[in-house]
This record gives structure tokens, C-alpha cells and sequence, in this order.
């Protein structure tokens, strides 16, 4: 059986490691962090994802998969590092140069070396140029290389990984072969081959295709509430429409792609992205416009109550039904809102207690009493636990719904159906002149 390297043991390598374990390869997973290898060689899987340690344990448990801290032989090396942005928002590829040299100093003929990590057009036949003049030998002749990006969701990675169909882009057409081999033991869906610039496009274009779409998303709410309609009847109507799909406003963009992949694209046609730049902003700006609404609402609540006031946080991942926190937008407007004046309270039913207080300071309370103890809502995550909300509860408080989580669409059925009077019970006046 062949033998795969998977080097950089994070969201995608690890997962990626531990299929590749399934399907029947010989794998070995690489990572320069010393404890995350040991962490991994005793089952702790390291990163959160539904059902991961007990996969992990199986490979583990079946020889299949081990993970090291030394670099070793394989026939085809899947490089997934990180590949973070600088503060300048120029794109930071020292990971993948570095996993590019390791692998060089064990790369032998025949060996294919597939690049996952979301790179800046142009990189992957860079890398096949490094490769060869570190090794002296020729890619694309006795060696062959490959970028064939990832496009998981967090969240679903395990099921994304064997469906969702991929993109193959060879640096030539013996490297397409090569890589398509690998993918093949455990993608069933399609597999769609073509050149290695092509592909790291297309996965940039995907990710920022969904930035601008969430900013327009994001002003049409913003629109919506200066004129104290709901934004999310707006959308819901308009979708209706059958060439429009409009996403959903949210507390802002988390996550570790959607927010960084459109920078690359920014620094290599800076002439071009004039739309995707705004999108950034508008994106990057909503969190902070959320903040403000929260403390003129309690602003106003303290002026007419003339004591203290309790604000509720509904959720902190960043985004909905995960346990995710990283770069998370909520968990930045709940830290703020945490230095004001008000007593703050969050539920977040799925993280432990133990994150919460990290992150937080306090832990996550039950949904049920941290209702009827609050004056105001702050909805941030539309996870599905909180759709259990009895909403007449909520009827005399301040509702903030940035996530739509209290927006219940109509579902009528027959040709005439009434979105009159306008669903705005928990949108009036709320948003009024900020967000
Ligand atoms: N969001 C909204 N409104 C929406 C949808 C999402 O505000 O209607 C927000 C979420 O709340 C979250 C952020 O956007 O904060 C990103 O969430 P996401 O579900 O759009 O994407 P990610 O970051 O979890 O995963 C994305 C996916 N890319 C696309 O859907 C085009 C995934 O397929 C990629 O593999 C992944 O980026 C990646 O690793 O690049």
C-alpha cells in the first residue's frame, strides 16, 4: 500500500490524515509542534470536530496512522498548513516554504507532493521550482505536483471530505494523473482537473465570492433597520425572486478563511478587487456596528429604569450549531460589551465551561433563567438549540436579532400570502441610526 505524509496535523491535515488512514494508505502525519504530535499519538485529537476522536482512535488503534514530529519517506506528501495573512494583510506563506524545504530533503522519484493550504495565485509552480532545485531532480517528470485546495466546512469536514467534489490542478498533466490516484481512494464526489493556477483561483474566488455576498447581505440589513423594516422578511421576500439568493446578516464574518482569502486576492491584482476590499470592510465593520446598537440600547434602558442593567449574549461561535470560536466575531463584541457598565451574561451551550471562562471570564449560563434575568437580548448566533425560545417570554425586553434567530418565516402556502402587517415585532427601533 502507498504510503502518504501528511504535512501540518491542523483542521485539514488531521482529518484529511485520518481518511486517507480509512481508505487504506500507510499514513504518516507530520507537524512541527512537538506536543500536538504527542497529543495526537494518545487520541487527543487536537482541534474540534464531531466525531474526530473516535476516528482518530481507530487509525490510530489499526496501525494506519501515526503522527511525528520527523519528516519520513511517502509516496505522495499532502502539505495543509496554515496560511495566515500579515499585519499589513499581505499573505504570510513562510509555512508552506518551510514544509516545502522539509519535504525536499526526503522527496524521491515518482513521488507526487500535493499542495491543500489556500495560497496566492502562482504558488504551486513556484513550489514545483523550489522542489527541483532542492532535490535536482525535474517536476512534472520525476516528481509531480499538484494544488488541489480544500473546501470542507468546518463542522461537516468528515462528510465534506468523501462528498464534496474537488478541484485537481497539476503543474502538467502527469502531475493531474498523480494527484487524481490519491483523491480517488475516498472522494466519491466528481474530481475536476486542470491546471494548478487555475485551482488556487477558483478556491479564492469561492471564499471571497462569499464575503461580498455576505456584506451585501449585511448592508441590505443595515439598510433595513434605518427604515425600521425587518431585514429578514426583506431578504426572505426577496428570495422569492427566482434568480436571487441573498445570504443571511450576521454579527459580522468569522472563521478562518471566508475573512482572510480575499487579501490574497487583494495583493495580487490590487487593480481589480476595488469591490472585494469594500466587502472586507463592510464585513470587518459589523461587529463594532453591533457593539454600538448593544450600548445605546442600554444607554437608553439605564436612563429610563435608573438601575443596573443585565444583557444576555446569545452565543459566541463564529458561526451557527459548531463549537468553533476562532476569530470569532461574537466573541469579540461580548469581550467588549464585557468592560461596560452593565452586568453581562452569555449562553453558549456548545463550548465547555472551561473555554467560556477563558475567553470570557464567566461562565455559560442555562438558556431558561438567563432569559427571564435579562433586560436586554443580544442575539449573535442563530444556533438551533436557542430556536426553542418561547418568544412571549421575551416580549417585554429589549431583543437585539442581529442573526435572525427570532425571524420566523411565513411558510404559507396557496397563490395570495400576507406579509402584512410586517413581521417587525423585535426590529423596531432597535437598530435605528446604527447598525
Ligand atoms: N456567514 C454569514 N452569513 C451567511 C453565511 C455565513 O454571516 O449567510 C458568516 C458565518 O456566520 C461565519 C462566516 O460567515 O462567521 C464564515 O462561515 P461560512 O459558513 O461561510 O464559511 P467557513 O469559513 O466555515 O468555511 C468556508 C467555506 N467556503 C464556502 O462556503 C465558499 C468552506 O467550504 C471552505 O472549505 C472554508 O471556508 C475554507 O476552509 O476555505
Amino acid at each position: 500500500m502507498k504510503k502518504v505524509c501528511v504535512v501540518g496535523l491542523g483542521y485539514i491535515g488531521l482529518p484529511t490524515a485520518i481518511i486517507s488512514a480509512q481508505a487504506g494508505f500507510d499514513v504518516v502525519g507530520y507537524d512541527i509542534d512537538v506536543d500536538r504530535v504527542n497529543r495526537i499519538n494518545k487520541c487527543d485529537p487536537v482541534i474540534q470536530e464531531p466525531e474526530i476522536t473516535h476516528k482518530l482512535s481507530k487509525v490510530l488503534n489499526s496501525k494506519r496512522f501515526r503522527a511525528t514530529a520527523h519528516i519520513e519517506q511517502a509516496d505522495y506528501f499532502i502539505i495543509a498548513v496554515p496560511t495566515p495573512f500579515n499585519e499589513d494583510k499581505t499573505a504570510d506563506l513562510s509555512y508552506v516554504w518551510h514544509a516545502c524545504k522539509t519535504v525536499a530533503s526526503v522527496l524521491k522519484k515518482n513521488d507526487t507532493v500535493i499542495l491543500e493550504s489556500t495560497v496566492s495565485v502562482g504558488t504551486t509552480d513556484y513550489l514545483a521550482r523550489i522542489l527541483s532545485r532542492e532535490t535536482g531532480m525535474q517536476s512534472g517528470v520525476d516528481f509531480f505536483v499538484a494544488h488541489c485546495p480544500e473546501r470542507v466546512l468546518p463542522g461537516s469536514i468528515f462528510k465534506e471530505l468523501i462528498n464534496n467534489p474537488r478541484i485537481v490542478g497539476g503543474i502538467n498533466q502527469e502531475s493531474i494523473h498523480a494527484a487524481k490516484q490519491f483523491y480517488k481512494q475516498f472522494v466519491t464526489g466528481p474530481l475536476y482537473l486542470t491546471n494548478a493556477a487555475t485551482a488556487e483561483m477558483v478556491k479564492l474566488v469561492e471564499n471571497s465570492s462569499r464575503d461580498a455576498q455576505i456584506a451585501f447581505a449585511n448592508q441590505v440589513a443595515a439598510m433595513a433597520y434605518k427604515m425600521n423594516l425587518n431585514p429578514f422578511e426583506v431578504i426572505e421576500l426577496a428570495n422569492k425572486h427566482p434568480r436571487v439568493k441573498i445570504l443571511n446578516p450576521s454579527c459580522g464574518v468569522g472563521g478562518h478563511c471566508i475573512a482572510v482569502d480575499p487579501w490574497f486576492l487583494i495583493e495580487t491584482f490590487p487593480e481589480h478587487t476595488d469591490l472585494l476590499k469594500k466587502a472586507r470592510e463592510v464585513n470587518d465593520q459589523k461587529p463594532h456596528a453591533v457593539i454600538k446598537a448593544v450600548q445605546q440600547q442600554v444607554e437608553q434602558w439605564k436612563k429610563k429604569n435608573n438601575a443596573r442593567c443585565t444583557v444576555l449574549v446569545l452565543g459566541l461561535t463564529y458561526k451557527p450549531d459548531i463549537d468553533d470560536v476562532r476569530e470569532s466575531p461574537a466573541v469579540f463584541i461580548a469581550q467588549q460589551l464585557a468592560h461596560d457598565d452593565i452586568d453581562l451574561i452569555i449562553c453558549e451551550p456548545h463550548i465547555d465551561q472551561e473555554l467560556c471562562m477563558q475567553l470570557m471570564g464567566r461562565p455559560s449560563v442555562m438558556l431558561a433563567p438567563a432569559l427571564q434575568q435579562a433586560d436586554i437580548i443580544v442575539c449573535l448566533v442563530k444556533h438551533s438549540i436557542f430556536s426553542t425560545i418561547d418568544k412571549q417570554l421575551c416580549a417585554s425586553k429589549i431583543v437585539l436579532d442581529v442573526c435572525g434567530l427570532f425571524y420566523e418565516p411565513r411558510l404559507q402556502e396557496g397563490q395570495e400570502q400576507m406579509y402584512w402587517p410586517a413581521n417587525n415585532t423585535f426590529y423596531q427601533m432597535y437598530f435605528k441610526e446604527t447598525v
